[in-house]
């Protein structure tokens, strides 16, 4: 396969001004007319270049150019590309292909999932449905019309407004959709089915009225409405925040239950995953509302972030979907607590987006170069670009940050984009010089911060001194320093907040402050202080950076109960559990645990007048991803085994706690997901699952009496949860059991059932593995199930996954295998947890690297899974 890189991007030859399009869907495929309004663009010097539409798996069925069928050899069908030689300085273009949306397993493109007919254009799935120039900086105008048989696809969507409707011969109908906006092709969409429609409206600010609509399969129709709250609370906040009003008269959601990822954001046609929209109290857990409501508002505000101003190229792809992030962060943190969402933000950052940044597949924000665009919808460009964001946030304060935002889009509404122009308005609005701060978006790695510090008694004087280092990756060496927000406090023995004075501040000094790190090492001092204080660093997570500190353990424990940022409290608490952790990996089974740590616990566990939801994350145990990350050479099973003797000793040590914390804790009243409910479920099942480690009869009988009684799913998983990671083999079996059949019809309750077991290293051990893909829920043309079973196993039962025997890392690689040649996204995603072999222990290292190269010699490899395979051997 071929590399493209960035340096090489050329203004596109033609443009395509409008797109009308005719679908005739069948059942043994589909027939798209396809005529471009087509013109030179005046900006591109490729003069009267030859004319290239790209294509993928397309039968051509014909050619025409201003309504004249062109002849054989007036154009060139390469398969992935139609060249037209010689076409005039401006013309129609009409092209018939024929394709097969029911034998498309690759789920990109049209295709049909359980019987309705949908698509996915982005990144570059346009050009499986019709030749097309297939880049995001040639923007038209789209006219749809679908016709199909009425009774099979009563319903018939694509973007904008329905301008047309009417019947045709043999029970066929048709509508015709019009999108008076111009975009890219990849925010195209068609949906055509048998789907029952909830409606509801929103006024905008300005008073337009627009009609809100979700379209699902009948079965679903009552897990519509918090989808639909959650888009109201988006507009409403875009609005508020933002200063953005929804554009159309129309905006739809459709569900979909097989989709290689969560949603898209098509103009005025949403497409989603039904596990990221469907949702009732029996069937979601509090986590899925939550999911749902970030991903809801997070497509919602693609209509500014990404199609009212979209990406020039792919390699902006961080331009809206870093942006996007960021802000559908803001809105969850708005809709619920503050502390609580940046410690999840900060947790996923640490563990996953830090380890890809250290693997072989790092790359920079905004890559330069890539083979296969979908293997770059990474954490690195979703949440490191949205870090990078908050970092300007932080830079230039809510207001200047605002007039940049304003900015951006008045400057560049309607046009594709680079993350230049991003920063580029945001400097102009605030007058702030950005320029070492797009270091962000060049280089790749994490930045490592060695903090060191000394007290000078006499004077009163605290140096803080902080070097910056960010390591080589592949392809990039030699590393500058990054302009870095640093925010942090300092304490005092009582845990008082200190004034953080610096030489030249006058007047009183803040207790909370941001330096701005820009040099490889620099040293701040802080004046006027009476004792040695205890520095609170990196406060709320304020760049995506790693801090090194030689904390004691006795300040973690101060920070802990002192720090008066949440956020640190909790980061304090994991460093000290690391810590611990870390210390037994390897050591003999009766090694004391520092009973610090238990007294530490106790505290959290007992005092109620402590912000609830902050402690249920503070009892969270750091994560076996989380211990693999921090380490150099990491032995898995020996990190399981230490990780969870240390939660077996705080679990006996604390269990009349836990029980009582338990019983606190039971839900009275009505189920609503709000943060106050959302933090007692937590610990309540916190609690059980603990119990249930150190096999606590009393325990055993809360869960089973939960499970039985629950009225709402997080209840009822988390009492499946604990007994299924238990040794009450019978119960586990028992329960597995009544859950299946009782929802064995509901696929996002299934695969919810499905990933417990995978997830687990008493249920989910290789052969019982192999048995959940004989399931007959289990479906290997549905992602969500691949992802349940597989993907859990390999990337949450870590101690099964990394068997010494490496018999886990050949089953993925057999799984890897087996998907490629049907689903090539879905395969390339699961290898992901084989390409991180270099952070293992020698013995595991070479049976994962077995592993890939036993992928790299598959005949017939699909580019995506080439690309990762490669680069992680190289
Ligand atoms: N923009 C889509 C992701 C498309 C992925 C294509 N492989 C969803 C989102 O980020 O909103
Ligand atoms: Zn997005």
């Amino acid at each position: 396969p071929q590399t493209i890189y960035l340096r090489d991007y050329r203004v596109p030859a033609y443009l395509v001004d409008t797109v009308d399009l005719r679908f005739e869907l069948f059942e043994d495929g589909a027939r798209v007319h396809s005529t471009l309004a087509v013109r030179r663009n005046p900006e591109s010097d490729a003069g009267a270049a030859p004319l290239e539409l790209d294509g993928d798996s397309l039968v051509l069925e014909s050619v025409a150019l201003n309504g004249q069928a062109l002849a054989e050899g007036a154009f060139e069908d390469r398969g992935d590309k139609l060249i037209v030689a010689s076409v005039p300085e401006q013309f129609d273009l009409t092209v018939v292909t024929w394709i097969e949306p029911q034998n498309n397993t690759r789920l990109e493109g049209l295709y049909k999932s359980s019987g309705m007919f949908c698509t996915q254009c982005e990144a570059e799935g346009f050009r499986c449905i019709t030749f097309f120039p297939d880049r995001p900086d040639v923007m038209s105008r789209f006219r749809t019309r679908i016709e199909a048989d009425r009774s099979a696809y009563p319903v018939l969507l694509s973007n904008g407004n329905d301008v047309e409707r009417g019947e045709l011969a043999d029970g066929r109908h048709f509508v015709t959709w019009e999108d008076p906006f111009p975009k890219p092709c990849y925010l195209f969409a068609l949906v055509a089915g048998d789907l029952v429609e909830k409606r509801d409206a929103y006024t905008t600010g300005s008073g337009r009225e627009i009609d809100l609509r979700m379209y699902v399969e009948p079965r679903n129709a009552e897990k519509c409405d918090h989808a639909m709250d959650s888009l109201k609370r988006s507009m409403r906040w875009d609005e508020e925040v933002y200063g953005r009003e929804y554009d159309l008269d129309i905006f739809m959601i459709v569900a979909v239950d097989d989709f290689n990822m969560g949603a898209m954001e098509n103009k005025g046609l949403n497409i989603f995953n039904s596990s990221c929209v469907l949702a009732s109290q029996d069937t979601a857990t509090d986590l899925a509302f939550q999911r749902i409501e970030a991903i809801v508002a997070h497509e919602y505000f693609h209509n500014w972030s990404g199609n009212r101003v979209t990406c020039r190229d792919w390699f902006q792809l961080s331009l809206k979907e870093g942006f996007t992030v960021f802000r559908d962060s803001q809105f969850s943190s708005d809709m619920g607590s503050p502390t609580v969402k940046r410690i999840e933000d900060a947790t996923l950052l640490r563990t996953a987006q830090f380890a890809e940044d250290g693997g072989p597949m790092a790359h920079p924000v905004r890559p330069a170069s890539y083979m296969e665009i979908s293997n770059f919808y990474t954490l690195t460009i979703y949440e490191k670009g949205a870090e990078v964001v908050r970092m300007i946030h932080t830079l230039l304060g809510p207001e200047l940050f605002r007039k940049g935002s304003d900015l951006y889009f008045q400057r560049h509404d309607g046009q594709a984009v680079t993350t230049d122009d991003f920063v580029k308005a945001m400097e102009d609005a605030s007058g702030r010089d950005l320029s070492q701060f797009r270091l962000w978006y060049e280089q790749a790695g994490t930045p490592v911060l060695n903090v060191s510090d000394d007290f000078d008694a006499d004077q009163g004087v605290y140096r803080l001194t902080i070097a910056q280092a960010i390591p080589d990756t592949p392809g990039q060496t030699g590393k500058k320093p990054q302009h870095i927000p640093f925010a942090l406090g300092l304490l005092g023995s009582k845990g008082e907040s200190l004034p953080l004075r610096l030489a030249a501040d006058q007047g009183d000094a803040p207790t909370d402050r941001v330096l701005e790190l820009t040099q490889a090492e620099e040293t701040f001092e802080f004046h006027g202080l009476a004792e040695r204080p205890v520095p609170s660093l990196l406060r709320q997570f304020s760049a995506p950076v790693r801090v090194h500190y030689p904390w004691t353990r006795e300040q973690l424990l101060f920070l802990m109960s002192h720090d008066p940022d949440g956020f640190n409290r909790w980061d304090a608490g994991q460093r000290l559990a690391v810590d611990v952790i870390q210390s037994l990996i390897g050591t003999p089974k009766d090694t004391a645990v520092d009973s610090r740590l238990v007294t530490a616990y106790r505290h959290l566990i007992s005092d109620s007048s402590l912000d609830q939801a902050l402690v249920a994350k503070m009892l969270q145990l750091p994560s076996e991803a989380y211990l693999i990350e921090l380490s150099d050479s990491a032995d898995v099973p020996a990190i399981h085994d230490a990780r969870e003797r240390v939660l077996k000793h705080l679990a006996i040590a604390l269990r009349n706690e836990l029980v009582a914390c338990y019983r606190r804790n039971l839900e009275s009243g009505a189920y609503a997901v709000t943060p106050d409910q959302i933090a007692r479920r937590s610990l309540s099942n916190t609690a059980l699952a603990w119990l249930l480690q150190i096999n606590d009869e009393e325990g055993r009988e809360l869960a089973l009496r939960q499970f039985r009684s629950a009225d709402n799913m997080t209840d009822r998983l988390g009492a499946l949860r604990a007994l299924v990671n238990s040794d009450y083999e019978d119960d586990r079996a028992q329960v597995l059991e009544a859950f299946y059949e009782r929802f064995r019809d509901d696929p996002q309750v299934v695969e919810q059932w499905f990933s417990v077991q995978a997830a687990s290293d008493r249920a989910g051990q290789l052969p019982q593995i192999r048995a959940l893909l004989e399931h007959s829920a289990f479906d290997w043309k549905n992602p969500n199930k691949v992802r349940s079973v597989i993907g859990a196993f390999a990337g949450q039962n870590l101690a099964a996954f990394h068997h010494p025997d490496g018999s886990g890392y050949d089953f993925l690689a057999e799984q890897v295998c087996r998907l490629d040649d049907s689903n090539p996204q879905i395969a390339a995603r699961l290898v992901t947890p084989l390409t991180r072999w270099k952070k293992f222990a020698p013995a595991y290292s070479e049976r994962m690297k077995a592993a890939l190269e036993r992928i790299r010699d598959k005949t017939g490899l699909s580019r995506d899974v080439y690309e990762v395979v490669h680069k992680s051997l190289a």
